[in-house]
């Protein structure tokens, strides 16, 4: 009986310690560029999941209720889905991102939601139990979990680049906090006009025509588009279609 509490007890901290570090990754995307975003919505959307997965995994530590377990498997599920959701069609709040980018945060998030599910369905087992409420043995894989979260976040807050440079030149955009910096630029026919991610995020440039489409940018790449005729070509980032931009060609 005894050993059942302790796995289930086990299960329930390294949970914490899971929800914890989805919640972080959410945060930190929020404050490395997501809070950028046109759709506010989008933003108000990572805060909300960061301050829910610090309070759920604060009371995984501290209670062994079932309505906290099932709080923590709602909210890992329901982050799960709204990120397949950002992987298609129109994405949600502006967002539209492919595979697991950005990396490794798309990556990390998923593992760390899918284990939260894992450990605390595992903790309905009849075969592992809820665990008692603060356990003195795990308190251990407490201390790991602070560890683990701390060290997790600080790492991904440290990877961060500088915001690239970008020289303002003719012909030049730059895409920084998910925007063009030049959403309406003119030119002379036979420009050739170069936008430059200077984000921390992957962005692209796909013509509304066809005329042009980038792949996916990542952080200080750049892509390069002749235009030949007169003309208003608009365009958009392919991930983030909330951010759009126009080159108007004069003859
Ligand atoms: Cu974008």
């Amino acid at each position: 009986m005894l050993r059942h509490d302790r796995l289930g007890s086990t299960a329930r901290l390294l949970a914490a310690a899971t929800v914890l570090m989805g919640g972080l990754v959410h945060l930190q995307l929020y404050f490395d560029g997501y809070r950028n975003l046109p759709d506010a919505n989008l933003g108000r959307s990572f805060v909300a999941n960061g301050v829910a997965s610090v309070a759920i995994a604060g009371a995984l530590v501290m209670r062994r209720d079932a309505v906290v377990r099932l709080a923590g498997i709602g909210l890992a599920v329901g982050t799960l889905a709204a990120f397949a959701l950002s992987r298609t069609g129109d994405g949600v709040f502006g967002l539209r991102e492919t595979g697991l980018e950005p990396s490794p945060q798309a990556a990390l998030a998923v593992v760390a939601e899918l284990l939260s599910v894992a450990l605390l369905a595992a903790t309905f087992a009849p075969a592992v139990g809820g665990g008692v409420g603060v356990p003195r043995l795990p308190a251990l894989a407490l201390v790991a979990a602070v560890l683990l979260g701390a060290g997790g976040s600080s790492a991904l807050w440290a990877r961060g680049e500088g915001p690239v440079a970008v020289a303002q030149t003719p012909g030049s955009v730059a895409i920084s906090g998910f925007a063009f910096d030049a959403p309406a630029l003119t030119v002379p026919a036979g420009t050739t006009v170069t936008w430059t991610n200077a984000d921390a995020f992957a962005h692209s440039v796909v013509a509304h025509d066809g005329s042009f489409r980038s792949d996916s940018l990542g952080t200080g790449a750049s892509f390069s588009h002749d235009f030949g005729s007169p003309g208003e070509f608009t365009y958009l980032c392919g991930i983030h279609p909330s951010m759009a931009g126009s080159i108007v060609v004069t003859g």
